[in-house]
């Protein structure tokens, strides 16, 4: 019997390693310039995603596992998101209910909750349904508040679970939708819906999120699958991204757009070698030496004095001849 209590515990360690995603699900937002809202996505491909599952808040056994992948990142003038939904294709050039659909929402007042605000504050909703296909780009920013009459792609507002509203100053939004596989509907693939918007605007009205480099926004995503009902999505029929699908955690996704921190260059080259410097100052005096051993007086020997004597005196005689030569001389010269 014994031997089976340390095999449950590591059965459990292990189920608890492979298990859901934490709850406290965040993503970090680095700065990145290389982002075109086209509706690829492979210009996102060294930026990290956030994989979820879908589960509809009203139907919680209908749930799309790690069907949604979520990517944000910014630069110094816009956010920008890549939601990415497992999902087949669905399409139909009249009816946007019988296409996908996509929100995403972000909290506006401390207290609003992702379910449009809950009643207690206000929410900002990028409303997402396609009137127009695949790769055109959609939303403002030329519309005089949130309406997109075109693409559909709504900047609105809620403060609660019922009822939303266009924004009444601006639409900031800018997207591009497209599908891996638009070769026909029911194909399988995953939906891509790439979106930009400016990271702040001139919203007084509390209409819409503001972000800050450095700060965290909360955040929510919402999908609207095509096959529903033969006749399309409904409003409330909505899958929601699930921090963590046992507990049913739809909190808020805390989302931060990191600070851009230029990393240390390499080290520089070895610079030349500099002048020799002055000459140093002299050393100390050294010690005195030991005393020298006494000698004996001496007397300078006959040897060491001759030659010196011997040569004077050999001058003194090549003197005197030379005196007795020239008064000889001048004897015989005179007349
Ligand atoms: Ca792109
Ligand atoms: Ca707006
Ligand atoms: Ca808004
Ligand atoms: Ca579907």
């Amino acid at each position: 019997m014994s031997i089976y209590v340390p095999l449950g515990i590591a059965l459990a360690l292990a189920l608890a390693l492979a298990g859901p995603a934490a709850a406290d699900v965040a993503i970090s937002a680095d700065r990145f310039t290389g982002i075109i809202v086209d509706g690829l996505a492979d210009d996102w491909s060294t930026v990290p995603g956030t994989t979820l599952t879908l589960i509809r808040p009203l139907a919680t056994s209908e749930r799309i596992v790690n069907g949604a992948t979520l990517k944000v990142a910014y630069d110094d003038a816009n956010i920008y998101l890549l939601v990415l939904i497992q999902d087949d294709f669905d399409t139909n050039a009249t009816d946007h209910m019988k296409r996908g659909a996509v929100a995403v929402l972000w909290q506006i007042d401390a207290a609003a909750t992702p379910d449009m605000g809950g009643g207690l504050g206000n929410v900002d909703i990028w409303h997402w349904e396609l009137d127009s296909g695949p790769g055109v780009p959609v939303g403002g920013p030329n519309y005089t508040g949130g309406n997109d009459p075109i693409g559909n792609f709504d900047d609105e507002w809620s403060s609660s679970v019922v009822s939303r509203f266009d924004d009444t100053q601006r639409n900031e939004l800018f997207g591009v939708w497209s599908h891996t596989n638009l070769s026909g509907p029911g194909s399988p693939g995953t939906w891509i819906f790439e979106i930009r918007r400016t990271l702040t605007t001139g919203d007084t009205l509390r209409q819409d999120a503001q972000f800050t480099i450095g700060g965290t926004a909360n955040m929510s995503v919402a999908y609207w699958d095509p096959d529903q009902t033969a006749a399309g999505w409904t409003e409330s029929g909505h899958y929601t991204a699930c921090k963590d699908p046992t507990t049913l955690d739809f909190s808020w996704i805390r989302v931060t757009l990191v600070p851009f921190v230029l990393p240390p260059g390499p080290p520089g080259p070895t610079g030349p070698t500099g002048p020799a410097g002055p000459a140093g100052p002299g050393g100390a005096q050294g010690p005195t030496g030991p005393a020298g051993a006494t000698g004996s007086a001496g007397v300078a020997s006959l040897a060491e004095l001759t030659p010196s004597y011997v040569g004077l005196g050999l001058g003194v005689v090549a003197l005197a001849l030379s005196i007795v030569a020239l008064w000889r001389t001048r004897r015989t010269s005179k007349p």
